[in-house]
């Protein structure tokens, strides 16, 4: 039996640029692999705790020194021994050892990348991919393509975060890449055409200097259209809100600059949305804490749309079920640094799963070439993936993961069915 043998931490860069921490683990047997945790700018204020060391003068507050010393002592010592094939045991002494509700000890940032970095090891040593090595049943999750980047992603005066398309008519995955490129292509032909700036923002959709949300939709579906595929059959709309960063001062929904007095007004808001174009998944509608509007959506507008839970339910098992308790949504975005094992992650999702909850396996802002995601959304059979546009390395370095799984399966492949 293979055993770890050290774990080691460094400190690298991610898509901003800004300090993360990558682990690696060496077994007894020359083995060894690595992982790297992402990071967000939308942060949920329930996520498990990003370990950063905040000293103005190292990398002005952002350098992961502390972290990253935490996995060379502490986690390389408590983990010296044990069997990678195990990925339980190994989290549940990274939890004791951290010890803390939030991960606030170690750092979900240190936590998550060796837990990762385990479970690349386990797979080495089993000679098996990543994503045969998660589970024995698979399928290619559909990918949430962004498209155009607003909200804290971007420096233009859009409120929604992200505007994504879902090639849903897809046969497999290497056409689904085929109807998100077309239309990307298009739209940036669009933009061009308008002599708006084709820039892209920090997930890979164009961040145009536009103001309204109407305008950004109107502007998906001419491309849409022009790519000679059908809005809302073909390829649908998705949006995620953040609404969290929508509250304004007086505590009310703030969108394009008018406050909404009443939740039923934004409710009213969405419907319209939803009528005038074809969206057919919202996130993060609401804010965080509030459950209440969350509920009402979801019975108003969930028979046809999805209602996506990110900064809601932060990929936390106890968070899901109150929501599952209170029907706040019928889907999940799960994102494995929010919660900070793999473990607790394959947890949420299988609560999920039982619930009938839509799971969709997502990236974070500033992310990584570590293509972990993709094997997960594969292994997990979740209906969706979201991993940015088909630009900037760090994003399609996960859609050419998948056009690799889809290989590999060969004619197993097979796509996710979405509801
Ligand atoms: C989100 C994510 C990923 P961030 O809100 O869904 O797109 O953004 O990583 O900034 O939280
Ligand atoms: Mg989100």
């Amino acid at each position: 039996m293979a055993k770890i043998k050290s774990v080691i931490g460094r400190q690298v860069f991610d898509s901003r640029g800004n300090p993360t921490v990558e682990a690696q683990i060496y077994l007894d047997n020359d083995i060894t692999a690595s992982a790297i945790s992402p990071s967000g700018a939308s942060t949920g204020a329930f996520e498990a705790h990003e370990l950063r060391d905040n000293e103005e003068k190292n990398f002005l507050g952002k350098s992961v020194n502390i972290a990253v010393k935490n996995i060379n002592d502490k986690i390389s010592n408590k983990l010296k021994g044990l069997d990678p094939n195990d990925q339980k045991n190994i989290d549940c002494n990274l939890l004791e050892l951290d010890g803390s509700e939030n991960k606030t000890n170690l750092g979900a940032n240190a936590i998550l990348a060796v837990s990762l970095a385990n479970s690349k090891c386990s797979a080495l040593v089993n000679r098996k991919s990543l994503f045969k090595n998660l589970s024995n049943n698979y399928s290619l999750p559909v990918p949430l393509m962004n498209i155009i980047n607003g909200g804290a992603h971007a420096d233009n005066d859009l409120n929604i975060q992200e505007f994504m398309i879902r090639p849903d008519s897809a046969i497999n995955f290497m056409d689904a890449m085929e109807k998100g490129f077309l239309v990307i292509q298009n739209l940036k032909k669009l933009l061009k055409a308008k002599k708006m700036l084709t820039n892209v923002g920090d997930e890979g959709g164009f961040a145009p200097s536009i103001d309204t949300n109407d305008q950004a939709l109107e502007l998906i579906v001419s491309a849409i259209d022009k790519s000679n595929l059908k809005p809302g059959v073909d390829v649908a709309i998705c949006i995620d809100v953040a609404a969290n960063e929508l509250i304004n001062q007086e505590g009310l929904y703030s969108i394009e600059s008018k406050n909404f007095e009443t939740v039923e007004n934004v409710i009213k808001y969405y419907k319209k949305l939803v009528s005038k174009y074809p969206i057919k998944s919202i996130e993060d509608p609401f804010a965080e804490d509030d459950w209440d509007s969350w509920g009402k959506i979801t019975k108003e507008l969930g028979k046809n749309v999805q209602i996506v839970g990110d900064d809601l339910f932060v990929t936390n098992a106890k968070r899901l079920n109150r929501g599952i308790k209170e029907n706040s949504a019928n889907s999940i975005l799960v994102k494995p640094n929010q919660i900070g094992t793999l473990t607790e992650t394959l947890e949420v999702i299988s609560i999920a799963k039982k619930a009938k909850i839509n799971t969709i396996i997502s990236h974070r802002s500033g992310d990584t070439e570590d293509t972990f995601i993709a094997d997960l959304a594969t292994a997990t059979m979740s209906s969706q993936i979201k991993t940015g546009s088909l630009s900037r390395s760090e994003r399609v370095a996960k859609y050419n993961r998948l056009l690799r799984i889809e290989e590999e399966l060969g004619k197993s492949a097979k796509m996710a069915k979405l509801k």
